[in-house]
């Protein structure tokens, strides 16, 4: 059909546009978030869409970032200009939709916020920002197996856990925190401990 069509044509395009090993963990996001979306309802062709584009920004130099995001008048907060490579997920958005011709609302956001998460994310940003985390291409990160596991169980439990661990590896390697990644954390411990609560 033409939603299969699309993600064969954008597969194409996009291995021209990422070196090899980031088309390798693009694949591995796609087919992650496909499994996904069949555990939790969502849509398949949506997810393989998301999780293709979501790092098609990754490749463009960091000053072309920039260049890219003002010439489109996409904001740039401090931690951003100081971390380009933050840029990436706004900037794939905005090429997702004006490039490879997304118009589908859900698949730009999931592609915007797979980075730093945001509160209140819809079930398929928060199957982007986690098939990006454990497809089987990334490279060990410490609890993995059980994140793994965890994310066929509970996907909020599995997100929260995603978000803590980040945070500390973002803390012990001393980068600055995006505001964004640190609101979404403490969104989801509230809300956690709110269902554990009822
Ligand atoms: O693009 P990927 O490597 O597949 O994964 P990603 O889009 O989640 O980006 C991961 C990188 O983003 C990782 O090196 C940590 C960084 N990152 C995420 N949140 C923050 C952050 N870096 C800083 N400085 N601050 C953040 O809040
Ligand atoms: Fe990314
Ligand atoms: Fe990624």
């Amino acid at each position: 059909n033409c939603m299969e069509q699309k993600i064969t044509k954008i597969q194409e395009q996009i291995q021209l546009e990422l070196d090899k090993s980031r088309y390798e963990h693009t694949q591995g996001v796609m087919y992650t978030a496909a499994a996904l979306a069949m555990r939790y309802g969502e849509d398949i062709n949506k997810a393989m869409l998301a999780g293709l584009l979501h790092d098609c920004a990754k490749c463009i130099p960091a000053e072309e970032k920039l260049r890219m995001c003002e010439e489109n008048h996409l904001q740039i907060s401090d931690v951003e200009r100081a971390n380009p490579s933050l840029l990436h997920a706004k900037l794939g958005a905005f090429l997702a939709k004006t490039k490879y011709k997304i118009e589908d609302y859900d698949i730009l956001k999931a592609i915007e916020s797979h980075t730093t998460g945001r509160p209140d994310m819809s079930l398929l940003e928060k199957i982007i920002y986690i098939a990006d985390y454990l497809e089987p291409g990334r490279t060990e990160l410490p609890n993995m197996a059980d994140v793994r596991s965890l994310v066929f169980r509970d996907i909020d439990e599995c997100l929260y856990r995603i978000l803590k661990d980040s945070l500390v590896y973002l803390e012990t390697k001393h980068l600055p925190i995006d505001i964004m990644t640190e609101k979404t954390y403490l969104y989801y411990k509230e809300t956690l401990k709110k269902q554990e609560e009822n």
